[in-house]
C-alpha cells in the first residue's frame, strides 16, 4: 500500500509535468469514453489522469481503474478510460474536473489539484491505489508509464495488470472493491467459465462461433477464455493480430461490421453459421449471418439486448417472478427494435444519450435493466433487493419455479455487470441459444429490422453542433433541424439524427427508412447538409 501524504509534493509533481509536458495549443475534454486522439499528442493528459486517479481513489476510499486504450478507433489513436470503485464509469461531476486538468499549463497543475482536494473534501492522508490495464496499441506502453508516473507523483500505488481488455479491467476493479482482495485476470476466467458450463454442459451441432478479434486484445484474452470453457462450445478466433499482420480495428471489429454491414476482412461465410466480432478493446459484441441467398444479415446491440429481454421474461414467468424489467437504448436504435420490445414483449424502453454512462445509470432505476447501445455495447445490471428476491426463489418449495429462479441466477452470473463485456456476453449469447435451441436464423427472426445507414461528416469544428432531446434533434446550427425535418418527412418510415462524436473527430449521421436504397439516400442529403450548414471539410460524404 502507498506511504499517505497529507499535502501535495509540488516540487515532484512539477517536475514530472516537465517530462510530460502539455503542448501548449493543446485542449481536450473528456469525451463519450474518456479522452480520445492522435496517440502522439496525448502523453501530458495520461500524466495528468494518472494524478487524477489518485484523488478519485482517495476520496472513494478504494481502488480505481484507468485504462489505456482507443477501443474502436484506428491504432494511430489512443486514449484513457477512468473506471469507478464498482467497475462503472468515472463520475459526471468528476468528468468536469478531467478536463480543467487536462487542459491547464504547467504552471497551474498543482492551484487546480487542490481545487479538487477542497471541492471534494478529500483527506490527502488517506491511501490510493490504482490498477492499471492497456490494450495491444503499440503506442500504449509509454502512455501507461505516463499513467503511472502520475499515480506515483501523488504517492499512489498502481497495480499494473498489463494487456488487458476493457471489461477485464472494470471486473477485477468492481470486485477487489467488493472484497475479493485476489480479483485477478484469473479469476475472472474461472467465474465466466464455470457460469457458462453449468448453462451449457454440452455442446450442440450448431454451436460453432468464428470470432473476429480486431486483431485486438481480445484475442489472446478469448483464447484464454476458450481454454477454461473446455468442451461446450467450439470458437474460431479470427483477426489475431498476435499470429498475422492485421492492423487493429483495419477493415475488421465490431465498428466496422456494424457500419459497413458487411464482414471482416479475410472471412469467408456460409449461410447461418455464426459469427461475430469484437473492438479493439473488447467491450462491444455484434453478431452476423448470411440468409440462404447470402445477403448479410446483422444481429447488433438491438438483436442482442431483445434476445436477453425474451430470455430473461420467459424465466421470469417460469419462475413466477414479477420485475421491473426495462431496457435502454439510444437513438440509433433500429426503430423495429424499439417496437418489438414495447409492442410484442411489452418491456418499458427507455432512450437516453449516446454513452454507455447514461445507459448504465439508467438501466439501474429497472429491478432488471438491460442496455445495448446498437453497436454492441451493453450489459444488465440488477437492483440487489430484487437479487435477494430471485436468491429466495431458488430454496422454494416448488420444484420448476425453484429451477427456473436457478436458471434467471445462472443465467445472469455470466453476464458482466460492471460494463458490456464482448466475451462475457457473447457466452451469454451462446447460452440462450443453447436453452432455446434456437439458432441465428431464429433468432434474428425476432423482428426484421427497418433498413439503415450509419456516415461520418468531417467538419472544422464538431462542436458547432448542439442537440437536444436524448440526441434526437439540433438546437446548432440554425436551420439544420428544419433542414433534416423537410428531408425526412419525404421518405416512407424516415428518421434522421445528428450528433458530434465524443470519440472521433467527425459528426455521425443516422437515417433509416422503408428500404435500404432510401436509406442510403436520406443518409446522403442529411449528411451533405450537415458538410453544407456545419464547415464540412474535405470531400463531401455519399455511400450511394
Ligand atoms: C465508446 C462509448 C460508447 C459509444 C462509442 C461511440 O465506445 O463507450 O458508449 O457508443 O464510444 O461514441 P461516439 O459516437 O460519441 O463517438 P468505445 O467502444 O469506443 O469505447
Amino acid at each position: 500500500m502507498a506511504s499517505a501524504v497529507t499535502s501535495i509534493n509540488d516540487i515532484k509533481v512539477l517536475k514530472l509535468a516537465e517530462v510530460h509536458a502539455k503542448p501548449s495549443k493543446s485542449m481536450m475534454s473528456y469525451g463519450t469514453a474518456g479522452f480520445r486522439g492522435k496517440a502522439n499528442e496525448l502523453d501530458h493528459i495520461f500524466f495528468r489522469m494518472g494524478l487524477l486517479a489518485v484523488l478519485r481513489s482517495k476520496c472513494k476510499k478504494a481502488v480505481i481503474g484507468v485504462m489505456v486504450t482507443a477501443s474502436h478507433n484506428p491504432e494511430e489513436d489512443n486514449g484513457v478510460k477512468l473506471i469507478d470503485p464498482h467497475g462503472e464509469m468515472l463520475q459526471q461531476e468528476w468528468e468536469v474536473y478531467a478536463t480543467k486538468l487536462a487542459n491547464v499549463g504547467n504552471d497551474e497543475i498543482i492551484k487546480e489539484l487542490n481545487n479538487i482536494v477542497k471541492l471534494e473534501n478529500i483527506s490527502l492522508e488517506e491511501q490510493a491505489t490504482i490498477f492499471t490495464a492497456r490494450d495491444t496499441r503499440p503506442s500504449s506502453i509509454a502512455l501507461s508509464q505516463a499513467v503511472k508516473d502520475g499515480i506515483a507523483a501523488l504517492g499512489g500505488t498502481s497495480k499494473d495488470f498489463g494487456l488487458m481488455t476493457t471489461p477485464q479491467l472494470h471486473y477485477v476493479t468492481c470486485m477487489f472493491n467488493c472484497g475479493e482482495t485476489d480479483a485477478s485476470e484469473e479469476s475472472y476466467y474461472t467465474h465466466f467459465a464455470d457460469a457458462f458450463k453449468s448453462l451449457v454442459k454440452e455442446k450442440s451441432d450448431s454451436s460453432i462461433v468464428t470470432v473476429d478479434c480486431a486483431n485486438g486484445v481480445g484475442a489472446p484474452k478469448l483464447q484464454k477464455l476458450y481454454e477454461h470453457i473446455g468442451g461446450s462450445i467450439d470458437l474460431v478466433v479470427h483477426n489475431n493480430a498476435e499470429v498475422g499482420n492485421g492492423k487493429l480495428n483495419e477493415n475488421c471489429g465490431a465498428d466496422y461490421v456494424k457500419i459497413q454491414q458487411q464482414a471482416p476482412v479475410g472471412l469467408n461465410m456460409e449461410p447461418y453459421h455464426r459469427y461475430c466480432s469484437f473492438d479493439g478493446d473488447a467491450d462491444r459484441l455484434v453478431y452476423y449471418t448470411l440468409d440462404s441467398d447470402c445477403n448479410f444479415i446483422l444481429l447488433d446491440g438491438d438483436k442482442i439486448a431483445s434476445l436477453f429481454a425474451h430470455h430473461i421474461q420467459e424465466l421470469l414467468a417460469d419462475a413466477k417472478l414479477e420485475a421491473k424489467l426495462g431496457v435502454v437504448q439510444t437513438a440509433y436504435a433500429n426503430g423495429s427494435s424499439t417496437n418489438f420490445l414495447k409492442d410484442k414483449l411489452k418491456v418499458e424502453v427507455a432512450c437516453v444519450k449516446t454513452g454507455v454512462k447514461h445507459l448504465h445509470h439508467k438501466a439501474q432505476d429497472f429491478d432488471i435493466g438491460i442496455y445495448f447501445e446498437a453497436n454492441g455495447h451493453g450489459t444488465v445490471t440488477v437492483k440487489e433487493s430484487w437479487r435477494k428476491l430471485l436468491a429466495s426463489k431458488t430454496t422454494q418449495t416448488n420444484e420448476d419455479e425453484a429451477n427456473a429462479a436457478k436458471r434467471l441466477q445462472t443465467f445472469l452470473s455470466v453476464i458482466n455487470e460492471a460494463v458490456g463485456d464482448a466475451m462475457s456476453d457473447m457466452l451469454a449469447v451462446e447460452a440462450i441459444l443453447h436453452a432455446k435451441d434456437w439458432g441465428v436464423r431464429e433468432w434474428s427472426a425476432l423482428y426484421t429490422e427497418l433498413p439503415n445507414r450509419q456516415m461520418k461528416v468531417k467538419v472544422a469544428d464538431r462542436t458547432v453542433i448542439e442537440t437536444t432531446d436524448a440526441e434526437t434533434r439540433t438546437v446548432k446550427p440554425s436551420g439544420l433541424q428544419d433542414g433534416i425535418d423537410s428531408l425526412v418527412a419525404q421518405y416512407v418510415n424516415g428518421r434522421s439524427f445528428v450528433r458530434p462524436s465524443g470519440t472521433e473527430d467527425v459528426v455521425r449521421v443516422y437515417a433509416e427508412s422503408d428500404t435500404q436504397e432510401n436509406a442510403n439516400s436520406l443518409a446522403d442529403k442529411v449528411s451533405s447538409l450537415v458538410y453544407d450548414l456545419a464547415g464540412g471539410t474535405g470531400e463531401k460524404p455519399k455511400c450511394s
